[in-house]
C-alpha cells in the first residue's frame, strides 16, 4: 500500500473509557441517562472506582475524535493520521498512546504537569451506553502546543482537518486556527456536533466554528439538540440538515455537507451550492441484534469510516456508505474498536 503524507489531522479530547455493564440503579444512583454523553460534576466522581470494583469495568482506549482517527487510519494507507490533544503524565496516558500509536495513528500530545490523563465513564444498559466524562489533563489543551513550530508544521501539510465538536468545551482557539488555515488554504474542514450538550450549552463557540465547516456530522439527536438550541421549530431531521447546510460559509469555494445518521434509520444528507440543497438518504447496514456487542463509539466509527472516505476522494454516498460499514464492525467490538485481522471495505 504507498504510504500517506499524514493528511488528516484530527484535534480533541484524549480519554480512557472505563466500561462496565450496568442498570438502571446504576444510572440512577449517579443520575445518569441511559443514552447520553455529559461532564462529570462532583456528584459522579464515585462512578469510576464504582464501575472497576463492582461492575468489571474495562479500559478501554476512548475520547471521540481519538476513536475517529483509529477509524480513518483502519481504513486510510500507513501514514495518513495525526491526532492532537491533552494528556497526563501518568499510566493512562501510556496506555492510550500506545493503543494509539499501535492504530498506526502518529499522536502528538501536550502533556499536562499536573492534571491526570481524563477518564469517561461508560455505563452499558442493552444497547445504550451513557457516558460520563471526568476531563481532568484533556481540558488543558492550549492554542500554544499547537502553534510550536514542529506541530504547526505538520498542520500546514495536512489537508483535512477533523474536530469533535466535545473540543468546543476546551480549547476553541485551536479550534479556529484550524478552521482559519483550512479556509486561508482552500483545505477541508469537519466538525461532528458530539453530544446534544454542545449545542445546547456550547452554542456561542459553536456558531463561530460554523462558518469554517465543509462537513458537519452529527446524530439525529444532537441535530434535534441544534434545532432547539437555534430556535428552528423542528424536529424534522432532513429540514435541520437542509438549515445548517445553508448557514453562513467563509470558504464560499466549497459546498457545505450536513450528514445526519439516525440509528438504524437511513442517514440524511444535505448540500448547500450557490443557494441551492440537494438532499438524499443512505442506508445502514443491517445486523443481527445479537451480533451486537455494545454501541459506544458507534458514531465514532461511522465518522471514521466516512472521513476516510472523503479523504479518498470518494462520492458522498460511497463516504457514507464507508462510514456505516465501519460503524456496524464497532458495534461487534467492546468499546469504541476495530476488528483485527483487518478487514477492507
Ligand atoms: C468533553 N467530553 C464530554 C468528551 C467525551 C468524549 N470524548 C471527548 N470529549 N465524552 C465522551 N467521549 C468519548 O466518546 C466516545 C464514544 O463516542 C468516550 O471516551 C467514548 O470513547
Amino acid at each position: 500500500m504507498a504510504k500517506g503524507k499524514f493528511e488528516l489531522l484530527c484535534l480533541e479530547n484524549p480519554l480512557l473509557d472505563i466500561q462496565g455493564v450496568g442498570d438502571q440503579a446504576l444510572l440512577d444512583k449517579y443520575d445518569l441517562k441511559a443514552n447520553d454523553a455529559i461532564l462529570a460534576e462532583e456528584k459522579h466522581m464515585g462512578l469510576y472506582d464504582d464501575l472497576i470494583q463492582n461492575h468489571d469495568a474495562k479500559l478501554i482506549a476512548g475520547g471521540a475524535a481519538q476513536n475517529t482517527a483509529r477509524g480513518a487510519q483502519y481504513i486510510l494507507p500507513p501514514d495518513s493520521t495525526i491526532y492532537i490533544g491533552c494528556i497526563g503524565k501518568d499510566k493512562y496516558g501510556e496506555t492510550l498512546k500506545d493503543i494509539t500509536a499501535k492504530a498506526g495513528v502518529r499522536v502528538e500530545y501536550r502533556y499536562d504537569e499536573e492534571q491526570p490523563t481524563g477518564r469517561c465513564g461508560v455505563v452499558i444498559t442493552g444497547h445504550n451506553r451513557s457516558l460520563c466524562t471526568d476531563l481532568a489533563a484533556a481540558n488543558c489543551y492550549k492554542l500554544d502546543h499547537l502553534k510550536q513550530p514542529e506541530i504547526w508544521k505538520l498542520v500546514e501539510e495536512a489537508k483535512f482537518y477533523y474536530v469533535g465538536g466535545y473540543h468546543l468545551t476546551v480549547c476553541v482557539p485551536a479550534i479556529l486556527a484550524l478552521a482559519e488555515e483550512a479556509a486561508a488554504k482552500d483545505k477541508v474542514f469537519m466538525l461532528n456536533l458530539s453530544a446534544p450538550f454542545i449545542p445546547q450549552f456550547f452554542k456561542d463557540p459553536l456558531d463561530q466554528t460554523l462558518p469554517y465547516c465543509d462537513y458537519v456530522i452529527a446524530n439525529e439527536t444532537e441535530a434535534t439538540a441544534y434545532a432547539e438550541s437555534h430556535g428552528l421549530n423542528t424536529k424534522d431531521i432532513k429540514e435541520i440538515a437542509k438549515h445548517v447546510a445553508l448557514l453562513p460559509k467563509k470558504n464560499a469555494g466549497r459546498p457545505r455537507t450536513v450528514v445526519f445518521t439516525q440509528g438504524t434509520d437511513p442517514t440524511i444528507t444535505a448540500v448547500a451550492k450557490d443557494g441551492d440543497v440537494e438532499t438524499s438518504q443512505c442506508a445502514v447496514h443491517a445486523i443481527g441484534s445479537e451480533m451486537i456487542n455494545d454501541t459506544n463509539g458507534a458514531g465514532d466509527a461511522f465518522a471514521g469510516g466516512f472521513v476516510a472516505g472523503i479523504v479518498q476522494g470518494k462520492p458522498l454516498e460511497t463516504a457514507v456508505d464507508m462510514g456505516q460499514w465501519l460503524a456496524k464492525l464497532s458495534i461487534q467490538e467492546l468499546g469504541p474498536s476495530y476488528p483485527f485481522p483487518k478487514q477492507t471495505y
